[in-house]
């Protein structure tokens, strides 16, 4: 795994994009930075088992180097699902494909915006909607839930924000204390963050509860927080 050294030696004055240096360190850089990512990717895996419908399709959209699609393979041994992933940047997907090429999994370079979602019973979003713009967030919630077969489900995970600005600043200083404890420097941190501004765009857990509610789906549940990071489950009634 190539380690994340991006933002230790130069100034980016543009924004984050995932081009081929992010994808070249991005095991490594999610892993550093987004606390509990590991456990999402475990219980995309026990989710699907949980979930995955015989003769459906599971997509995995924003699926960067594919670990949550290969998770949901995992989790769908022996049942005759599709398992689609789908990234917008040509440099992650050349990368998912040389990885996960021996695998039974289709993978896509398109925006998941364009992506019809048909037959479904599991779609995972892996932080993947906190980077769309916030105006097409509730279409594509509502495509998502529109293509999930009845008793379908939708894994959310997203950077969160809270309401409260004394707790909106604590979470964030435990999140920067978690990459000091994985070897980013003060000032990675901070120039990753004047990154990243305008380009990953966090909302309060009761906009997504919200939203999942808004797009028809019968309910949804926060099963994991750390910090400013979280996961739900929302479930299409059967
Ligand atoms: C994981 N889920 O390892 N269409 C398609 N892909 C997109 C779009 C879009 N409109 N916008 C962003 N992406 C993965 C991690 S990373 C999360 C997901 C992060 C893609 C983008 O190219 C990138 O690969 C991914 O969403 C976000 O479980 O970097 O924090």
């Amino acid at each position: 795994m190539q380690r994340d050294a991006i933002y230790i030696d130069e100034i980016h004055s543009s924004g984050f994009t995932f081009d081929d240096r992010v994808a070249s360190v991005f095991s490594d850089m999610i892993n550093r930075s987004v606390p509990g990512y590991a456990q999402t990717l475990q219980m995309v895996e026990l989710l699907s088992h949980q979930y995955a419908q015989n003769g459906s399709n599971l997509y995995d959209l924003g699926c960067s180097l594919g670990a949550a699609t290969l998770a949901l393979r995992r989790g769908s041994r022996e049942r005759q699902c599709r398992v689609i992933g789908i990234d917008n940047s040509a440099a992650m997907i050349d990368r998912c494909r040389q990885i996960l090429g021996h695998e039974d999994i289709e993978l896509h370079c398109q925006d998941i915006l364009a992506t019809p979602i048909e037959n479904a019973s599991v779609v995972v979003l892996n932080f993947v909607l906190q980077f769309i713009a916030i105006e097409q967030r509730q279409q594509l919630l509502q495509a998502i839930c529109t293509g999930l077969r009845p008793g379908g489900i939708l894994i959310l995970s997203e950077k969160i924000s809270f309401p409260d600005p004394r707790e909106n600043r604590l979470q964030i200083e435990l999140h920067e204390a978690f990459k000091r404890a994985h070897g980013y420097s003060e000032l990675e941190i901070s120039r990753k963050r004047t990154a990243l501004e305008d380009v990953l765009i966090p909302e309060p857990l009761s906009t997504h509860h919200q939203r999942l509610a808004d797009a028809g789906f019968c309910s949804s549940h926060t099963w994991f927080q750390c910090f400013n990071f979280s996961s739900m489950i929302a479930i299409k009634s059967v």
